[in-house]
């Protein structure tokens, strides 16, 4: 099945918000250095927050639920389409995660509901070459996972949070959540799932920040800028 957005091009930066996050990428903003110590939940240069902060590109796709449309696709061996009655018809599981962002606030004890990765995983069956998966989302946002971190325990497509219908503005009907690395790699806005033999940078990805992103290793932004340079331009 072809999709007509499969050659479409990157996403403006609409929002003030991306502008800015652009510009911090480019200047290696918020790198502390620091390693990760033992047992801390916090990961390093990370502050608790308890309110949850909204960061997108600027523009919020409204699917309703009747609408909306997961195509998994790419190297594997089926293909699905799944609509919202199949994504309710598949296992649900409700994982408790905390969230990490880039931008340096964390968030605990997220209660989400929806179908884990690995369930994905099981319907399609990924092709032994099968190594990446870019996410594809309805305001052209994509990103990109080694499929290990896409099939990690505690991954999940999201449909509720704290017992309640994901809210549009947080990636609603469906989202991703990958709770081991920052938020940026869990795309909101769910529509395609594509998975690649090789590593495709998604739309920060290829605007300066780390192609994997594990808060524990403080990966925000790419080796390639060169953690010298990025820590002078602070
Ligand atoms: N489709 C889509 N997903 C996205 C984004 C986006 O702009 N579009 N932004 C990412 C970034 S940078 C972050 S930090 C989180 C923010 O999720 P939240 O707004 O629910 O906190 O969504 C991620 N997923
Ligand atoms: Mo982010």
């Amino acid at each position: 099945m072809s999709d007509p957005q499969d050659d479409a091009p990157a996403p403006k930066v609409r929002g003030r918000l991306a502008e800015i996050k652009q510009g911090w990428a480019e200047s290696g903003r918020f790198l502390t250095g620091q390693a990760a110590s033992g047992e801390q939940r916090l990961p390093p240069g990370q502050h608790l927050v308890t309110n949850w902060p909204i960061l997108d590109l600027g523009t919020r796709p409204r699917i309703p639920p009747e609408r909306w449309q997961l195509r998994v696709f790419g190297a594997v061996e089926e293909a699905v389409t799944w609509d919202w009655d199949a994504l309710l018809a598949q296992p649900q599981v409700r994982p408790v995660s905390d969230i990490h962002c880039v931008t340096t606030w964390s968030r605990y004890d997220n209660h989400w509901e929806g179908v884990a990765t690995a369930q994905v995983l099981a319907a399609v069956r990924p092709k032994p070459e099968a190594r990446f998966v870019v996410l594809h989302s309805y305001d052209d946002y994509t990103t990109n996972l080694p499929l290990d971190d896409f099939a990690a325990p505690g991954a999940l497509l999201a449909h509720r949070w704290e017992g309640e219908a994901l809210p549009v503005e947080h990636g609603g009907p469906v989202r991703l959540v990958v709770p081991h690395l920052y938020f940026w790699k869990s795309a909101k806005w769910l529509r395609r799932i594509e998975f690649v033999t090789e590593d495709r940078r998604g739309f920060w990805e290829e605007r300066g920040y780390h192609d994997r992103g594990d808060p524990w290793s403080e990966q925000r932004y790419s080796e390639e800028m060169g953690i010298e340079e990025a820590r002078s331009a602070i």
